[in-house]
């Protein structure tokens, strides 16, 4: 595979075919449903970018399964990736952070040999005041027999995903996807309409700079977690500095700045939510796998993201995601206060 530069002028298709070659068995229907996926991000950066202008703004009368009011672009997202996805004949079921169940391939297409979990739009609670959004996607294989998808070819653990990415609608629209052959990072040209390679071979800096975490919930936290963020905050005196506090509250946006600057970002237990708020599997392993395949790590306090095994679709998983050494050192106090030691 050529080792291209940022400077190269490679679009986001021409990466992915180059990508697809390193695999002598490839069939190519994992390329078509990140060349799908590309697409779906094109046509939400562009209501993302219109919201302001269409009245698209504000929230529906509805309200998704997880209670929250929808967004008018979270439900536009969701349908525009639904119809974007589901009639190339590569997937056999999706599901969606804005839907209850498992989404079927229609009856009139092919089912294929993978499965699509994804959150549309995360943080879209922060549309109508401009701070940026994004999209998370997590490709899995089909494990179950017969043609159509089944919820136990959804219920993986994020150590079997094949690919994985996010879309940022930010000053910019990036997407930054990882197939397990490294993360890289394609910003979107809107005059050409093309994601054009602008992160090749992207590397979390350990330690980090940053800490992301909503300190109003510190009444919250267990005494270790509490001590836990002062050790982030004030380094160790010796090889790990303090790091300074950015925080959006919009998950893609944090992710994404501690991935190119190096940090963490931390969504602990606490007693009000004892599995954090964020989603195991269209959230944390999507995030997981691109942390890892960047140099970072990714865990709940005591368990490796990708080793959890899930048991329900909307499960939600504390999180501390980032540079190696910031991961560890939570996993070196939390381990023990999980199972009661030193809480
Ligand atoms: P809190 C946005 O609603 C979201 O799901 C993530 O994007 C973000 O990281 C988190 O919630 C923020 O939650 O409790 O700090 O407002």
């Amino acid at each position: 595979m050529v080792k291209h530069t940022a400077t190269s002028v490679v679009t986001i298709d021409r990466y992915i075919i180059e990508e697809e070659r390193l695999h002598p068995q490839a069939t190519g229907e994992l390329s078509g449903i990140l060349y799908d996926l590309a697409l779906a991000a094109k046509m939400i950066a562009n209501k993302v970018r219109n919201a302001g202008l269409a009245d698209v703004l504000g929230a529906t009368e509805n309200s998704n399964v997880q209670g929250e009011i929808q967004q008018k672009l979270d439900v536009l997202a969701n349908d525009i990736i639904i119809k974007a996805m589901d009639h190339g004949g590569r997937l056999c079921a999706m599901a969606s952070e804005e839907m209850p169940g498992l989404i079927p391939i229609p009856e009139q297409f092919r089912c294929g040999k993978y499965v699509l979990l994804f959150d549309p739009l995360d943080g879209s609670s922060n549309i109508d005041v401009n701070v940026p959004v994004g999209t998370i996607f997590s490709v899995l294989c089909k494990i179950t027999r017969g043609n159509k998808g089944e919820m136990e070819d959804l219920l993986q653990p994020g150590r079997q995903q094949v690919a994985a990415g996010y879309v940022i609608y930010g000053s910019s629209t990036m997407m930054v996807y990882t197939t397990g052959q490294g993360v890289h990072g394609f910003t979107l040209d809107p005059a050409i309409g093309e994601f054009l390679l602008s992160h090749p071979h992207i590397r979390m800096p350990d330690p980090g700079r940053y800490l992301s975490v909503n300190d109003s919930y510190e009444p919250l936290w267990s005494d270790t977690v509490r001590e836990l963020m002062q050790r982030y905050r004030k380094g160790d005196g010796k090889k790990r500095n303090g790091t300074s506090s950015r925080y959006v509250g919009s998950l893609v946006a944090d992710f994404h700045r501690n991935l190119l600057g190096g940090g963490i970002f931390a969504y602990p237990a606490n007693r009000k939510s004892p599995k954090g708020k964020l989603r195991l599997l269209y959230e944390a392993n999507p995030l997981a796998f691109i942390a890892e395949q960047a140099g970072g790590a990714a865990s709940d306090g005591e368990h490796r993201i990708l080793d959890i095994v899930p048991s329900e679709l909307h499960q939600r998983a504390p999180l501390f995601i980032g540079s190696k050494s910031n991961v560890e050192l939570a996993e070196s106090m939390l381990g023990g206060a999980l199972t009661g030691v030193g809480a």
